[in-house]
């Protein structure tokens, strides 16, 4: 229920539906005549905020009351989506608001669909981030995100004859109802200048340029409305009005584009995956966030403290990757030059407040900056990064380590003196470090961060992801959580591993069938959506097979698409055999600079092509790529996948968390032992995941063997005529050049192990064929995967995050 304050009490006595139509006259301007579904949807989401700052007030008052030890998690995106569903849920509104729209004649779905998805993120990480503020509110954390208020979020990607293209997103074209402005919490963000010391030795940096930070606020609700915190997202903005003296020269265009540059650090997200570009824009914006977000951070803290002494034990702050690792130095940069501590003692403090997250192993997506690019904008900030390797130095030579391996892991290389490197940087400025699976975790203490480690062996620490099931069960897939509802009650919304409870019923026929059903329907929903989508009509009598994330030769998206190939073959060499229907889903978007993800695209499309129009295939096969995969797609998706593909290359998904949302859905996982399908495999048992391939210690030995697939190919006659047909133009309309370069990366190179795991990969694929065919056995597994992934929940990750990272009181789970 709606907590209420004394000074709000009286202020929503009326229906939502009544609430609802004052928005629509009021504050939308419109009549019911004249309402569109944006208008309503713009209505309502204006009655829901207004039942959401009740608890907002209620919640900041009783934090600050109480002193409540204050998390921070800084992020430079939240993969968001829609919010009206999410905050009707948590509100426990959604079925008076229901029957409201109903009794207004309007499609609730409709309307719920015209709210455009917050798409401020890439993928994995900012969807992540998005779980940990529903499961921050829900757990009672006092927790708060920061990131930027991006203008576009992550481009719209549409398909133009098979291949990506980009086109520009603007979520913001039609306002946003969720958010505030707030013009009083503003500041000033320098960059450039130089640095100047008094004779005392005190440093004033005086920055060449700044621009203004400012706040747009979003209440985020936990589950049942009582906690809700904030997401605060920084905007950019010209520092004081248009340049007068330009406008007094007449040079008014000049002013404007002043204006126009300040703005540019907010208006776009950087939409590389996995790949840093080292762009001056990008470090502007790391430092815009990240400057801002310690700035407001400290001013809270001096309402209720006076100095900053103890700010560790009242503040922890959580670096969502290196996005953020400028914090360490800026933190050291305001205790020294603004508050007058000295090093030793801001950097200790420091190391008392920061902790950082890594997300990656891969190489090329490790965050370092040219350090002469770095001078030019932080020149401050880099002398205090000098100050740290100094300091760090003198810890590394007590703890008996040699200039060589020093040399490596601070952040500046001393002799090379080339590159800043991030992970470095906010690996020794940080109170702990995590990983985000238990094997992705052990990969770091043995390979990036293996000398940091030994060094400082307690500090690297694993938090295994989790996904909410207020989004990722309750709302995408209302047919399962009635169903489990009715067996068991609700208290796994908030306490997940009660789905432990329907386990004896994974062999109950009665139970099987319902829940089959359930399945059922969410097939249909998803066939309804790739028929509207892209014209194709799916046999929902096939296994749905669904590979949905980032395009990328580590997720290895080719080799379920050189698997689909060779079951096209097999199928069309024995058109009459007892074919178990498949349909195989892909949707994701590649990075607009990676060549070689765009050209798994367009492959993905011309198999799709010929095998959808193959009369030999008919109903066996379908291959259906969906453009412009996001958060709202993936909640038609998850519910509606009877497989799903986690099949990276082993050692090279930190985590993953798609695979997470697909088993508690009761999708059947085939995957390699990767990131936490490791830890899905402890917890739902070998007999119910569908593992394949080679671990991570044999991915690296051949990797490091510089192993070639040639002789794998010679002798696996499948694959050659895959290979022959990708390079003949059989897909290709007769272009035999199209797929050159993918042939010689799969046939020569193949980094990513594509060859040495495809046998065990189809071999595994046809095992599921025939257990798709024994319908109880699967309805059993699929309910032993629901019943068994409650571990998963991120209000199980958050609350581990608390006790063991930022020390920071919440509530407890269960009764
Ligand atoms: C790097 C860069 C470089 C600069 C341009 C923009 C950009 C955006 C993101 C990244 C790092 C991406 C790291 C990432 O998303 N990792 C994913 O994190 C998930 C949550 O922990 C995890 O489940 C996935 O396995 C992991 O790939």
């Amino acid at each position: 229920m709606p907590h209420k304050i004394d000074d709000t009490r009286e202020l929503h006595e009326d229906s939502l539906g009544e609430s609802v139509l004052r928005h629509l006259i009021y504050s939308v301007g419109k009549d019911k005549a004249h309402a569109d579904a944006r208008d309503w949807n713009v209505a309502l989401s204006l009655a829901v905020r207004d039942r959401m700052v009740e608890g907002w007030i209620d919640t900041t008052r009783r934090i600050y009351k109480n002193k409540q030890k204050r998390v921070y998690y800084l992020s430079m995106e939240f993969m968001i989506g829609r919010m009206l569903e999410d905050n009707l849920t948590n509100l426990g509104l959604l079925s008076e608001a229901k029957t409201f729209l109903k009794s207004q004649n309007l499609d609730v779905t409709t309307v719920i669909n015209a709210e455009q998805d917050a798409a401020l993120g890439n993928g994995g990480l900012g969807r992540l981030a998005a779980c940990f503020m529903d499961s921050m509110a829900t757990t009672g954390v006092a927790g708060m995100g920061y990131g930027i208020r991006y203008q576009h979020g992550i481009f719209r990607q549409a398909v133009e004859d098979g291949w990506q293209v980009e086109e520009p997103e603007d979520w913001l074209f039609a306002g946003n109802s969720w958010e505030f402005r707030r013009p009083e919490v503003v500041y000033e963000i320098g960059f450039g200048g130089h640095v100047t010391h008094d004779e005392d030795g005190k440093a004033t940096w005086h920055p060449s340029e700044s621009v203004q930070a400012v706040a747009f606020d979003m209440p985020i609700a936990g589950w049942e409305g009582d906690h809700v915190n904030t997401l605060r997202l920084w905007s950019a903005r010209q520092s004081g009005m248009m340049n007068l003296d330009t406008f007094n020269d007449g040079d008014f265009m000049a002013a404007a584009r002043q204006q126009v540059l300040a703005e540019t650090i907010s208006k776009v997200l950087y939409p590389g995956d996995h790949t840093p570009q080292g762009r001056e824009l990008r470090l502007k914006q790391e430092v815009f966030f990240t400057s801002a977000s310690l700035h407001d951070l400290l001013r809270r803290f001096f309402a209720n403290y006076d100095n900053l002494d103890t700010l560790g034990d009242h503040v922890a702050v959580q670096l969502n990757d290196t996005h953020p690792a400028i914090a360490v130095p800026e933190l050291i940069r305001i205790l020294m030059d603004d508050h007058g501590y000295d090093f030793d003692h801001a950097l200790k403090i420091t190391r008392e407040t920061l902790h950082y997250t890594n997300h990656t192993l891969l190489p090329e997506a490790l965050e370092k900056w040219p350090r002469d690019l770095f001078e030019q904008i932080l020149p401050r900030h880099l002398q205090i990064i000098n100050m740290i390797d100094g300091a760090f130095y003198r810890e590394a030579i007590e703890k008996g380590l040699d200039h060589h391996i020093i040399a490596g892991i601070q952040a500046i290389h001393p002799h090379q003196q080339d590159w800043v490197r991030m992970g470095n940087l906010a690996f020794i400025g940080s109170r702990k470090v995590n990983g985000v699976s238990a094997l992705h975790t052990e990969l770091m203490k043995q390979t990036v961060f293996h000398d940091l480690h030994t060094m400082y062996p307690d500090k690297i620490i694993n938090q295994t992801n989790g996904v909410t099931p207020r989004r990722w069960l309750l709302e995408c897939n209302p047919g399962l959580s009635d169903l489990v509802t009715e067996q068991i009650g609700d208290g796994w919304i908030d306490d997940l591993e009660q789905l432990k409870e329907i386990e004896p019923l994974a062999t109950d026929a009665d139970f099987q069938q319902r829940y089959m059903a359930v399945k059922a329907a969410n097939k249909q929903r998803l066939a309804d959506m790739v028929k509207t989508r892209t014209g194709v009509i799916l046999n929902s009598d096939a296994i749905f097979d669904v590979q949905i994330k980032r395009i990328h030769e580590y997720k290895r998206q080719h080799m379920n698409i050189l698997e689909t190939i060779a079951l096209y073959n097999a199928i069309k060499a024995n058109p009459d055999g007892d074919w178990q229907p498949r349909v195989k889903i892909f949707a994701g978007k590649a990075a607009p600079s990676y060549f070689f993800a765009k050209l798994i695209i367009k492959l993905i499309n011309d198999v799709a092509k010929v095998v959808n129009n193959d009369p030999d295939i008919g109903d066996k096969l379908k291959v259906v790529f969906l453009p412009n995969y996001n958060v709202s797609m993936a909640e038609i998706l998850i519910p509606g996948a009877d497989l799903s593909e986690q099949i990276s290359t082993a050692g090279f998904e930190a985590s993953g968390t798609g695979n997470m949302k697909f088993a508690l859905n009761g999708a059947l996982t085939i995957g390699t032992l990767d990131g936490a399908n490791v830890e899905m495999l402890e917890h739902v048992d070998a007999e119910n995941i569908f593992i394949f391939g080679m671990n991570a210690d044999e991915v690296a030995e051949r990797q490091h063997r510089r192993a070639r697939p040639s002789e794998i190919i010679k002798t696996s006659p499948a694959l050659q005529q895959v290979m022959t047909q990708i390079g003949d133009g059989t897909f290709s309309d007769g272009d035999t050049d199209r797929y050159r370069d993918f042939l010689s990366n799969v046939t020569e190179h193949d980094y990513f192990q594509v060859v040495p795991d495809f046998q065990s990969y189809w071999d595994m694929q046809r095992h599921l064929d025939a257990l798709y065919g024994q319908s109880e056995k699967w309805a059993e597994k699929t309910i032993l995967n629901t019943a068994r992934m409650g571990w998963f929940s991120s209000d199980r990750t958050i609350r581990s995050y608390a006790d063991q990272i930022w020390r920071a009181p919440h509530k407890t789970s269960g009764p």
